[in-house]
């Protein structure tokens, strides 16, 4: 199984049919020419005969070839191919011989191969392949992100992906349910949306620039052009010298904006969207955790199966506030004003392992964009704001809150933040002709991925993850 569903895979130049099309709907194939094209994931036989089990995105077939059935200098050429090779064959559809099995069970269902009038070799493997395709010894994640385009050909590693593409499409589908609209923002920008730290500058013709690191700013502009409730998925660039599990340097931010909301209300948003996330897969693509699973449990020492459990909402809402008070009972050491670090994350874990909201931080450690309600305090008195964080487990998927929209108090952050309100006048600007109160916030694509599949690792659910040490390929 690969997992993927070959309904709507129209015939193309090089095929006519996908071998989940012929393993599938054999009996009614049977005796009718096909050509069918794959990876030749395994070629058997001896002399005469040659038994080549083909791979394509949608699963496996058989495909029998007899030397006195073709030509021969094909067929030779397919009986010593190397494994990954692809091949195209043309021939007829049969039901393969039952394999005997002993009297009194039961038969097992037919099966289907294509018996080979002629076939094309397509592009011949190198050996030794830089890794196994269908091994399952353990092999590092380095040599895999160097091989991706063979590492992609795993099982488990290609289901990751699917999911990954699964995770995106039921999360707009969600948002358009909600009236959102999807928007892109620029990648090259003149002035940082997050602090100043973290840009990668670069050369804009003649004018110094950087990589986005967030849509922060556009996506509010666009509220306050009154788009009123837009989306956007799309690369985020941070020049964080951070080596962990969850860091990279670009990755997929998957970002709200929403007019007329406060912290509350994208909240909500946010917890629909992952619930709705979280059932379609439970529903629809239990076949690719079951491939993920296959191979944990083939792993040496076997790991856990992951499972899909649909959270219920909303979900537990832990004020700045409150999380303190947790770390300290549990001995951690933290004060009030203090970020939240991976192991006070753990303390809090204990009491809430799934997704929990954690609203309610200090003015001080949010961004200037970030709601500043003076009467809101803290429970030492200090300045709260309307920024959250959503973790899971000890782990941050997603901050958020309702943005400041008095142009005044906006300039006001900025200077407080030690930054310049001259470079944000493009931003600034767009308050000072009526702002909608609005709210929003940004999640990260490989985190959310890393919960539902299971990975201990952002890279494992990233195609071509840059860090610190690769920018290739
Ligand atoms: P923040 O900087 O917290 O907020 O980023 C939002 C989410 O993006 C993910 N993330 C990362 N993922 C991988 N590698 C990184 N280096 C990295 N940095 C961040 C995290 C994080 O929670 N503009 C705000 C969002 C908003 O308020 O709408 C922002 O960018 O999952």
């Amino acid at each position: 199984m690969t997992g993927r569903d070959p309904t709507g895979w129209k015939p193309t130049a090089f095929r006519t049919h996908t071998l989940a099309e012929i393993s599938a709907n054999g009996a009614d194939l049977v005796g009718e020419a096909v050509t069918i094209a794959g990876h030749a994931e395994a070629v058997r036989g001896r002399g005469g005969v040659c038994f080549l089990m083909l791979r394509d995105g949608t699963g496996y077939l058989q495909a029998f070839l007899k030397k006195d059935g073709m030509d021969v200098e094909t067929f030779l050429a397919v009986q010593g191919l190397s494994r990954e090779s692809t091949v195209q064959v043309t021939g007829e559809v049969a039901q393969k011989r039952p394999p005997k099995v002993p009297e009194g069970s039961p038969t097992p269902p037919p099966e289907y191969e294509v018996v080979a009038s002629s076939a094309r070799i397509m592009s011949a493997a190198q050996t030794p392949l830089p890794l196994g395709v269908t091994d399952k010894v353990h092999v590092e994640l380095d040599t895999r992100l160097d091989n991706r385009h063979l590492d992609l050909r795993r099982n488990h590693i290609n289901a990751m992906f699917q999911l990954r593409s699964k995770v995106l499409a039921y999360g707009r589908e969600h948002l358009l349910t909600e009236g959102f609209q999807e928007m892109n923002s620029p990648k090259i920008i003149a002035s940082a949306s997050e602090g100043g730290t973290n840009l990668f500058p670069m050369t804009y013709f003649e004018t110094p620039a950087f990589l986005s690191q967030s849509p922060q700013l556009y996506k509010q502009l666009a509220i306050l052009g009154g788009l009123e409730r837009v989306f956007e998925i799309g690369p985020a660039f941070r020049a964080e010298e951070h080596d962990t599990y969850r860091h990279l340097n670009e990755f997929i931010s998957f970002d709200i904006e929403m007019a007329w909301a406060n912290d509350e209300d994208v909240m909500g948003v946010q917890e629909r969207m992952i619930h709705h996330i979280w059932s379609s897969i439970s529903e629809k693509d239990g076949h690719l955790i079951d491939i993920i699973n296959e191979w944990r449990g083939a792993q040496e020492p076997t790991l856990d199966p992951i499972s899909v459990e649909v959270p219920s909402i909303p979900f537990p809402r832990v004020s700045y506030d409150e999380a303190i008070e947790i770390i300290q009972s549990k001995g951690g050491e933290i004060s009030w004003g203090d970020d939240i670090s991976a192991a006070d994350a753990d303390l809090i874990a204990e009491e809430h392992p799934g997704f929990h909201f954690i609203p309610r931080w200090p003015m001080e450690m949010k961004p200037f964009y970030i709601y500043h309600n003076q009467s809101e305090k803290g429970s030492t008195g200090e300045q709260l704001s309307r920024g959250f964080d959503l973790n899971y487990g000890r782990d941050e998927m997603t901050s958020g809150g309702q943005r400041e929209h008095r142009v005044e108090i906006l300039e006001h952050n900025l200077i407080d933040m030690g930054l310049n309100p001259a470079d944000f006048t493009f931003y600034t600007d767009g308050f000072r002709f009526g702002a909608p109160p609005h709210a929003g916030w940004g999640l990260g694509v490989a985190r959310l991925l890393m919960v539902l599949t299971g990975a201990g690792n952002v890279r494992e659910v990233v195609l071509f993850p840059r860090d610190r040490s690769r920018v290739t390929p």
